[in-house]
C-alpha cells in the first residue's frame, strides 16, 4: 500500500511517566516508516527518557533522524517550526501546543487530526473507535482506538516480526548468545529463564521464594529499574547501587541484572524467556507476540479500575483454555497484581502442571489475537478513507 497522501505525519508524544507513551509512539513510528514509507515527524518532550529505549538517541539534538524517523525535541512554547502535513497524531490525549493547533485549522487543507489511544480489551472501543469530536475553530478530531477486535483500531504489530521470532526461537544458540552479549553468565541452554519488567509489588518476594526452593535453575533477567524495589531481601545492597552484569544467587535462584537495551534487544530478550513479566502496554504486547506465557502488571489507575481493564483481557486470551488451565493463569495473573506474595507463590506452583498446554496457547494467541491486520495497516486504511 502506498502512502495515503505524500506529506508527512506529524505525532506528538509526552513521555509523562515511565516508557510506554513513548514506547508505543516509537514502536508505530519506525513502522510506518519502513513499510509504508511514510515522512514521520515524531515530537517528543523529553528526549532523556526516551534514551533509554533507543541509546543511539542523541538527546542534546533538537532535531535528527533515526530509522527513517524525524525526531524533534518538543520545547514549550515550539522552537521549530510546525508545518502542517497530512496527519496530526496526539498520542494519549497529550495536550498540542496552542500554535500547532491554530496553524493546523489555518491550514487550507488541514491534517487528519487523531488521538491516539491507551490499549484496552473492553467491549466498549469498538463504539468509540474512529469516532469524531468537533473542536473549536470547526475541524474534528478522531479517536482513535487499539484494540483485540477486528471493529478496532488494532495490534501494533510489524509485518516480519513473527518470522523473526520463529526464526530467533528455532536455534537455542541465539538465546546464549544474546545472554553473553548482555554479559550473563552460568545460564545452560535447558534452565528456566523468567525475564522480569514490572512495577513494585510484594508478590515478587513470593515468587522469588518459590524459584528460591525449586529443584532446577531458575535465572530471573531483570532490567535494571523498578522491579529492583522490591527484591530487597534477595539483594546485597540497594537498587540504585547494582549495576547491571551483576548476578546474585540463592538457592536455585539466580538474579542477573540487565542493561536496559533498544526495542529491538528487548524483544529478543522476550522471545528468550521461557516465561515473561511484563507491565503497562508496549511490553505487555509483545510478551504476547513472543509465543511464551506471561503475567501482565498492568498499569494502576484510580479506584482499581485497572482490574477492569485486566479482567477483560483474561475474558479474550483465556477464551480457547481449558477452564482449569485458564483459571489457574487467571488466578496468578490477579494474585501478582494484588500483591498477594503467598497466593502468587500457589498458583505459580499450580500453573506448572500446565506448562505445556500454556505454552501452546500462547503459541498460537498472536495469530488468533492479530485478525486480519496490525494497527499501522488499519491505521492507514483509516486515514485513506478519511481524506478521500
Ligand atoms: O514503561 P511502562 O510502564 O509504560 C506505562 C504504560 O504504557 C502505561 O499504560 C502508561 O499509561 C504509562 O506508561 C504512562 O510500560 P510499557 O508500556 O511496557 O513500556 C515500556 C517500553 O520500554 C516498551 O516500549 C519496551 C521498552 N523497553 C526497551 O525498549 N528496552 C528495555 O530494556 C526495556 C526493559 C523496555
Amino acid at each position: 500500500m502506498t502512502s495515503p497522501k505524500s506529506s508527512h505525519w506529524d505525532i506528538f508524544c509526552a513521555v509523562v511517566d515511565n516508557y510506554g507513551d513513548i514506547g508505543v509512539t516509537w514502536r508505530l513510528s519506525k513502522q510506518l516508516a519502513r513499510e509504508y514509507q511514510l515522512p514521520i515527524v515524531l515530537w517528543v518532550d523529553d528526549l532523556k527518557s526516551f534514551a533509554h529505549i533507543l541509546p543511539t538517541l542523541n538527546p542534546t539534538l533538537g532535531s535528527q533522524t533515526l530509522e527513517g524517523v524525524t525526531i524533534n525535541q518538543w520545547n514549550m512554547p515550539l522552537n521549530i517550526d510546525y508545518t502542517p502535513g497530512a496527519v496530526l497524531i496526539e498520542a494519549f490525549a497529550c495536550e498540542l501546543p496552542d500554535e500547532v493547533k491554530a496553524i493546523a485549522k489555518c491550514a487550507p487543507t488541514p491534517p487528519l487530526w487523531l488521538n491516539l489511544e491507551y490499549l484496552s480489551a473492553e467491549d466498549w472501543v469498538d463504539g468509540c473507535h474512529g469516532l469524531p469530536s468537533l473542536q473549536s475553530g470547526g475541524i474534528n478530531k478522531y479517536f482513535y482506538m487499539p484494540g483485540f477486535s477486528a471493529a478496532s483500531g488494532g495490534l501494533i504489530c510489524e509485518k516480519s516480526l513473527f518470522d523473526e521470532r520463529d526464526a530467533w526461537q528455532a536455534d537455542s544458540a541465539n538465546k546464549l548468545t544474546l545472554f553473553r552479549s548482555l554479559g550473563l553468565s552460568g545460564i545452560k541452554a535447558d534452565d528456566k529463564i523468567v525475564s522480569l519488567f514490572s512495577y513494585e509489588t510484594l508478590a515478587l518476594e513470593g515468587l522469588c521464594a518459590r524459584w528460591q526452593a525449586s529443584s532446577s535453575p531458575v535465572h530471573l533477567l531483570v532490567p535494571k529499574g523498578r522491579s529492583l524495589n522490591s527484591l530487597a531481601s534477595y539483594l546485597p545492597k540497594a537498587p540504585a547501587d547494582i549495576a547491571a552484569g551483576e548476578q546474585f544467587c540463592q538457592g536455585a535462584l539466580t538474579i542477573h541484572i540487565l542493561p536496559m537495551t533498544d526495542q529491538t534487544g528487548y524483544d529478543r530478550l522476550l522471545w528468550s524467556a521461557d516465561f515473561n513479566i511484563i507491565r503497562g502496554e508496549d511490553s505487555f504486547l509483545r510478551a504476547q507476540w513472543a509465543g511464551r506465557p506471561f503475567i501482565w502488571h498492568i498499569y494502576q489507575q484510580e479506584e482499581d479500575y485497572h482490574l477492569v481493564k485486566l479482567e477483560a483481557f483474561m475474558r479474550l486470551y483465556c477464551d480457547n483454555l481449558a477452564p482449569e488451565i485458564a483459571d489457574c493463569w487467571k488466578n496468578l495473573n490477579l494474585a501478582f497484581n494484588q500483591q498477594q506474595a503467598d497466593a502468587v507463590q500457589q498458583h505459580w506452583q499450580n500453573i506448572e502442571s500446565f506448562a505445556l498446554p500454556l505454552l501452546a496457547h500462547a503459541k498460537q494467541w498472536p495469530i488468533d489475537a492479530l485478525k486480519t491486520t496490525d494497527l499501522a495497516t488499519r491505521l492507514v486504511q483509516f486515514v485513506k478513507k478519511s481524506l478521500r
